[in-house]
């Protein structure tokens, strides 16, 4: 990794760069996976690369429905086991969810690689490896309808940490909470998902896991409150509105 130094005015973000090209080299992440990083980067600059407002609400509202949740899932790829993965366990801890993984670009050697990271940082089980216990989602095409019958197929709330559009939907339709991570307001995957986090997903994961413990408490009413007064639509808007207003101050047009 070549050395970036922490004066750098983009120095988290040419950090998260690097591990994800040591996770493609390292065979957790698919060719696509860069392509996305790139997208994803683009985005972020947008954003102004921090948590804003709108993804402090996104991410509340994120963690009181994971605490309600009966039997929530983490649904890991190749470019999230790349960049968080000790996050990624400790979020699995916190709310007691299953980690699966499952991927858009299919590939067992991957697959593989992607379990003993996780397993590396701390994981104990992890679902969609057997092929004794997977079952297929309706309404998709992509390989991401292969999925753990004990896992994702059983679960009420999934989490999906850059995901694609398809299987939002399909998530949706089988009558799932989707809580998508996407820097990309307009995508598909954030204009289907009950919950988008526009926010880079290094970032995002610590602040669930912070407001997960801070809420981990609150009776079910509280908790209510919290889901009914979130409306992603309007959540969304807030995200466009931030790229907005970056890009008029960026400009100078302010
Ligand atoms: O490992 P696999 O085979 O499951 O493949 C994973 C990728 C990410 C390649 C696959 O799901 C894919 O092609 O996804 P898309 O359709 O490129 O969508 C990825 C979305 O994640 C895009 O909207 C990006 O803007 C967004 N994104 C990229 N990096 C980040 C991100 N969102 C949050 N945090 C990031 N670090």
């Amino acid at each position: 990794m070549p050395l970036i130094p922490k004066s750098h005015p983009r120095a988290e973000s040419l950090l998260i760069r690097e591990r994800l090209i040591d996770g493609f080299d390292n065979g957790l992440v698919a060719k696509e996976g860069l392509l996305a990083q790139g997208r994803g980067e683009a985005f972020d600059y947008l954003l102004g690369e921090k948590t804003g407002r709108a993804a402090k609400q996104a991410i509340k509202a994120a963690a009181a429905h994971l605490i309600q949740a009966q039997k929530p899932v983490i649904s890991v790829n190749g470019n999230t086991a790349a960049l968080c993965p000790k996050q990624i366990v400790r979020l699995a801890d916190q709310t007691k969810a299953k980690l699966e993984v499952n991927l858009f670009y299919a590939n067992e050697s991957r697959k593989k690689a992607i379990v003993r990271t996780l397993k590396k940082n701390g994981a104990k089980e992890i679902f969609g490896t057997n092929p004794k216990y997977l079952a297929k989602l309706e309404r998709i095409d992509s390989k991401r309808r292969i999925v753990d019958r004990d896992g994702i197929y059983a679960a009420d709330v999934v989490v999906v940490p850059l995901e694609d559009g398809d299987r939002t939907m399909a998530l949706r339709s089988a009558r799932k909470i989707v809580i998508a991570f996407d820097l990309n307001p307009l995508s598909r995957t954030s204009q289907t998902a009950d919950i988008t986090i526009v926010d880079n997903v290094t970032r995002a994961v610590d602040l669930l896991i912070i407001e997960c413990k801070r809420l981990a408490k609150a009776n079910p009413d509280r908790l209510e409150r919290i889901i009914s007064s979130f409306n992603n639509k309007d959540n969304l808007s807030e995200n466009v509105t931030q790229i907005k207003n970056n890009l008029t101050r960026r400009a100078g047009i302010a």
